[in-house]
């Protein structure tokens, strides 16, 4: 039997399934999101991403590829139209709506608006979405008004053009967002009778049911809506991202103080701070003064690695301190210190704050922060709070 591998959410997954119902193909799934994928899920998928087919010793990892295959050892019914000018306009659409519409829909719009902040822990930028749906979501919807019939279908009868252009919508919608039919009437029309066709319907009701569940929740919520799930699993819990993830470098978790990386990681930080500021200058706090109630800390992560910690102080109801930032030797560069920042930036201004501020040593060693900072509209100042004019100490803040 055909085994996918990949989530029913995913519209590239959602394409696949279609086509595998249409024909009447039997398969198991195994539901995982692609970035909870363990090893093996690297061996099979190099990309990292899903769907993954297996059918005996073929192992195929795009859309595409699959679709073609399936075509060719299922042939009927047909996915795509008679002519060969057909099939290229067929093939063509389903490029544009994996490629352009992929990145657009799906990583800008979804991706940014669902998967990084409930995958990755990442704050939810409303604004920059606000921006794409005035630009490049028209650009896409104008093109697919130009494209779209005032009857029937993209390419001839229904088929592979329709399914892949009709899939990336729904990740959008998720995002609550959904075309205006006064405005892009054609295409809604066409929307709306690809989405009746039965393959659609069942297809997008497994969808909607996935999208509402937790990770690890995915393959019990499977089985409940009827579908074969495989007895092998390719899941594992901390999210890591793949060579070709376009939203998030790391995954911000809450917490993590009591994880031995991070108990590791922080004695470190402690050790460095002390030995480089001398002991009146020293403000870095331990472990235990992270627990207490005025403090919120997050730990970042690729996968099982730790990458960087941070922390938030609450100074008073708007005044917030950022602490403990570090980031691991071998993750500098690589964007962790500003995903932190941006993590406690957002978490801050969702509490009310309109400040935040920081301390940090004027020596060389801190001079890697201090540019972070200074990305961030961090701006230099006199001290804070309690803290006192000090040779060996630099004070920044920004309004937030
Ligand atoms: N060209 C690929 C694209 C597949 C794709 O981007 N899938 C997404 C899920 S919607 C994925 O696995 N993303 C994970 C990642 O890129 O890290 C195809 O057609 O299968």
């Amino acid at each position: 039997m055909i085994t996918i591998i990949g989530n029913t959410v995913s519209p590239y997954v959602r394409k696949i399934l279609v086509i595998l119902t249409i024909k009447g193909i039997p398969f198991e799934i195994d539901p995982i999101v692609p970035f909870h994928g363990n090893d093996e899920f690297s061996k099979l998928s190099p990309l990292r991403r899903i769907p993954i087919m297996i059918d005996g010793d073929i192992v195929l990892s795009d859309s595409s590829i699959i679709a073609q295959y399936l075509e060719e050892i299922y042939p009927q019914p047909s996915i795509l139209p008679a002519t060969a000018g057909a099939r290229g306009r067929a093939r063509w659409l389903e490029e544009y709506a994996d490629t352009r519409m992929g990145d657009v829909f799906v990583w800008r719009g979804f991706g940014a608006v669902v998967v990084a902040p409930a995958i990755f822990g990442r704050p939810r930028d409303l604004d920059a979405f606000s921006r794409l749906l005035e630009t490049e979501v028209v650009e896409i919807m104008v093109y697919l008004e130009s494209a779209a019939p005032a009857e029937g279908y993209l390419a001839g009868p229904f088929g592979l053009a329709d399914i892949s252009v009709a899939v990336m919508f729904k990740g959008l919608a998720y995002a609550r967002w959904t075309p205006d039919a006064a405005r892009w009437p054609k295409t809604c029309a066409w929307l709306a009778r690809v989405e009746a066709h039965p393959a659609m319907r069942l297809t997008g009701s497994w969808s909607d049911a996935l999208a509402k569940t937790a990770p690890a929740d995915q393959r019990a919520k499977a089985r409940e809506i009827g579908l074969r799930v495989t007895e092998k699993t390719h899941f594992a819990a901390r999210p890591k991202v793949g060579p070709m993830t376009a939203i998030a470098n790391v995954a911000i978790a809450d917490g993590g103080l009591d994880d031995p990386q991070v108990a590791a990681m922080l004695n470190h930080h402690v050790e460095m701070n002390n030995k480089i500021s001398p002991p009146g200058s020293c403000h870095v706090f331990d472990n235990n003064r992270l627990k207490a109630p005025d403090m919120s800390f997050w730990s970042a992560w690729d996968g099982e690695v730790l990458m960087g910690v941070g922390a938030l102080k609450s100074i008073s109801s708007d005044h917030g301190e950022i602490k403990s930032m570090h980031t691991a030797k071998t993750a500098r560069r690589r964007g962790v210190g500003g995903a932190l920042l941006e993590k406690i930036v957002a978490t801050a201004r969702a509490r009310g704050m309109r400040r935040l501020s920081l301390e940090t040593g004027s020596q060389d060693y801190f001079a890697p922060a201090r540019a972070l900072y200074a990305r961030h509209g961090f701006v230099e100042c006199g001290p804070f709070a309690d803290y006192k004019l000090d040779p060996n100490s630099m004070f920044m803040t920004r309004e937030i």
